[in-house]
């Protein structure tokens, strides 16, 4: 087990909250592993730790998702599944874990070269699905994801070692000004917060509804968002964005009437599969974490989602 003085990414531990220069590379292999994205496009992903992709996927296909999404989140069998987080002071769904393996359309949508082939390229590696979700985000119930880092409870929580994953959301809906849009802070993905206290066992029973460790400090996070900015992912559905997985990101709680909901696949390169967590922790379900199912994704040579 690394110790926390040896790990360069601790956080978590007893000490106060830090800022860390990232070690690791953004863009792998110099964006030439794969071609699915223009040198420009790669250059704004390296730059700012995020890249949007309007209107990627047709509406005909996104309809076919949001049809499955709904019936998995309307069928008792999945509501009654651990996979499956409703909102805190509701039984609205909230996310449905390990979608990739509880629908074989979003199992089909982890392969398909407008978006892997982008993970293949950025990452430098064959990938594989470390983590998928569903966020329904409902009109009027849908909370707010507090700011935090992806890669900041990966690697406490799961053992990731390296900062080479990242994370593909496919907008459902349209993501608009009032319904709580991805909200991401340029340039963040360089700088590592170490955050204060320590991890309670099975955390993450709690932090899929509301996450309380883990979650940066006030002033760490002000001088992020002084150095540049906070974005909002808006965008048609079928819009396609891409994060890094230690891009600070947030979205505020939905009071519009309309739903945000999103698809989230989390691509981890093959080199940088999970080790064990930090501090003695156990390790999270498999439905959080891939470790059992670690298999590099082929390419699906049509493009077309459905039919
Ligand atoms: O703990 C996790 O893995 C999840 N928590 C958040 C807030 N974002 C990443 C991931 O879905
Ligand atoms: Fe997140």
């Amino acid at each position: 087990m690394i110790s926390p003085a040896k790990d360069r990414y601790a956080s978590r531990t007893d000490r106060s909250a830090g800022i860390v220069a990232r070690h690791d590379p953004v863009v792998y292999e110099d964006g030439r592993y794969a071609d699915a994205l223009s040198p420009e496009q790669v250059q704004a992903y390296d730059r700012d730790g995020f890249l949007l992709l309007e209107n990627l996927i047709p509406q005909a296909e996104v309809d076919a998702l949001i049809a499955e999404i709904a019936r998995m989140s309307r069928d008792p069998a999945i509501i009654r599944r651990e996979e499956c987080i409703t909102e805190p002071g509701s039984n609205a769904v909230r996310s449905i874990f390990m979608v990739h393996q509880l629908s074989s359309l979003i199992s089909r949508l982890t392969r398909d070269p407008r978006l892997v082939n982008v993970a293949r390229q950025i990452l430098g590696s064959e990938v594989y699905i470390h983590q998928s979700r569903a966020n329904m985000k409902p009109g009027f119930k849908g909370k707010e994801f507090y700011w935090h880092s992806d890669f900041e409870t990966w690697h406490v929580e799961d053992g990731m070692p390296a900062m080479r994953a990242l994370s593909c959301s496919v907008l459902l809906t349209d993501n608009n000004a009032c319904n709580g849009p991805l909200m991401l802070v340029p340039g963040s993905h360089r700088q590592f917060i170490s955050c204060i206290g320590e991890t309670p066992q099975d955390h993450y029973k709690h932090s899929l509804k509301k996450q309380e460790y883990g979650v940066p400090d006030a002033i760490s996070l002000q001088l992020l968002a002084e150095q540049g900015g906070i974005q909002a992912m808006t965008g048609k559905a079928g819009s396609v964005v891409f994060f890094d997985c230690n891009t600070m990101h947030g979205s505020n709680s939905n009071i519009s009437p309309w739903p945000r909901s999103n698809v989230f696949m989390v691509y981890n390169s093959m080199e940088n599969v999970l080790g064990a967590p930090k501090y003695g922790l156990a390790p999270r379900p498999e439905h959080i974490a891939t470790r059992a199912g670690v298999k590099a994704l082929t390419p699906l040579d049509a493009l077309k989602l459905v039919g």
